[in-house]
């Protein structure tokens, strides 16, 4: 299939006895929101996932080039959110404490779209560079006083990074160890460019909470792989680093935060072991608990689509909350167009104006809910549910409802 390689291969240990075990369909770039005259040319690429039986790599069997992603108008853009402000701000502060980096020490962040987390740390007065594929992301960080480099991460860039600026103190990857489709030539960069004492911290969604909670709609394109400890602990080891410590957090429907250092530095720390025996018991390396997903999620299109219908047929106008990437997986996967919900509101200026990929789902501004009032809003941000409920009083005030797709379809009351 054009732009699209079908992986023989594990990315992590290169076995190719790999399962696929759930089959989303075809579905289109999960971020590429159109315009009406766009959406004829429209692409879509299969979504299947599979399980390595060798490492245990839960990954893409296809993936779309990367390029076609992560381009000129890539469209999530962290700072419109109170919560991933809060959660940036808190996170450039306790590593600062935490890892004890010295004034002016060089900070990269590896896909540091808006610039918003290293404007954080510059504010504690640390050195910072961006890199960012996307065009536009890298010039509002730009703006905000961030230097970037338009790139995707790589050996080469690392080395010109070094030439340039240094080895750096600290590297960052937040939501983009998981984009990343090959994860040995990142690797390779980050060994160029991390110092001998450095650390390396990355944050992405936990396979453990994806499966528990059935978060089937985080798995997209972009994301090439699903990270629980074991397969890292691997791919690390295989550059001579080690993973000193690991922190479960409340963010993207439940992330980890992973502090990798150069072997031998750091007494590795008990929080390890304790996920890795968590992800055994409950059967991460069990490809029966995967076949056991994959039918939890039918069931959950079959409960939300009829939850849907039903409103609708009491005469109800039910609208979207949220046009976030995994919102388009749901709606696609589910097949939910125009009939059932109207329309969408989202907070994103980008993304207002535009249709949801797929579905074709017209997005409007979120103040667009107060004005018009409808019964029910499927709350496909659910991730942010709590902040979406808090600043919507009024609607609920006056009766209206948000309905909650995931683990399971309901009402919120
Ligand atoms: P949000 C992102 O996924 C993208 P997405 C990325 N691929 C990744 O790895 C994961 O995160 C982990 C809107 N909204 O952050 C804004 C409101 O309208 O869940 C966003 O469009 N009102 C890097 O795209 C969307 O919802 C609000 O009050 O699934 C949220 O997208 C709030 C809070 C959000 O990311």
């Amino acid at each position: 299939m054009n732009n699209c390689l079908e992986i023989t291969e594990c990315r992590i240990c290169k076995s190719n006895n790999l399962q696929t075990f759930l089959d989303l369909g075809m579905q289109p770039l999960a971020n590429s929101f159109i315009t009406k005259e766009e959406i004829e040319k429209e692409q879509f690429f299969p979504l299947d996932v599979c399980f390595c039986r060798e490492c245990g790599l839960v990954q893409l069997r296809h993936l779309p080039k990367p390029e076609a992603m992560f381009n000129t108008n890539y469209a999530y853009i962290p700072s419109t959110s109170i919560t991933m402000q809060r959660h940036f701000s808190e996170l450039a502060k306790e590593l600062c404490k935490k890892l004890k980096l010295s004034q002016k020490a060089l900070v990269v962040d590896i896909g540091s779209n808006d610039g918003l987390l290293l404007e954080f740390f510059k504010r504690e007065g640390m050195n910072v560079l961006g890199i960012d594929p996307s065009k536009n992301v890298a010039e509002l960080a730009e703006k905000r006083g961030v230097k970037t480099i338009t790139s995707f991460f790589n050996q080469r860039v690392a080395k010109e990074i070094v030439e340039n600026h240094g080895k750096a103190e600290l590297i960052l990857g937040t939501n983009v160890f998981a984009h990343v489709q090959d994860l040995h030539e990142f690797m390779k960069g980050i060994s160029e460019l991390l110092s001998e004492e450095g650390f390396y911290v990355i944050e992405h969604p936990y396979l453990l909470d994806l499966i528990k909670n059935k978060e089937f709609d985080t798995i997209y394109h972009e994301h090439a792989s699903y990270f629980s400890i074991k397969p890292l602990l691997r791919l690390f080891k295989e550059y001579d680093m080690e993973i000193i410590e690991v922190q479960k957090i409340n963010i993207h429907g439940g992330s980890i935060r992973v502090f990798v250092r150069k072997k031998g530095i750091n007494k590795v720390d008990t929080s390890i072991n304790e996920l890795v025996s968590l992800e055994e018991k409950f059967g991460l390396y069990n490809e029966e608990t995967y076949r056991k997903f994959a039918s939890d999620v039918e069931l959950i299109r079959n409960k939300l689509l009829d939850l849907l219908k039903k409103i609708k047929k009491d005469g109800k106008k039910i609208i979207g909350y949220g046009a976030p990437a995994k919102g388009t997986v749901l709606l696609n996967y589910c097949k939910i167009g125009k009939e059932l919900l109207e329309y969408i509101v989202d907070s994103v200026p980008y993304k207002q104006g535009k249709y949801s990929p797929g579905m074709h789902i017209p997005i409007f501004p979120e103040n667009k809910l107060s004005e018009d009032n409808p019964d029910y809003a499927l709350v496909l941000a659910w991730n942010f549910a709590e902040e979406i409920k808090r600043k919507n009083t009024e609607f609920r005030k006056r009766g209206g409802k948000f309905i909650i797709p995931i683990p399971e379809p309901k009402i919120y009351k």
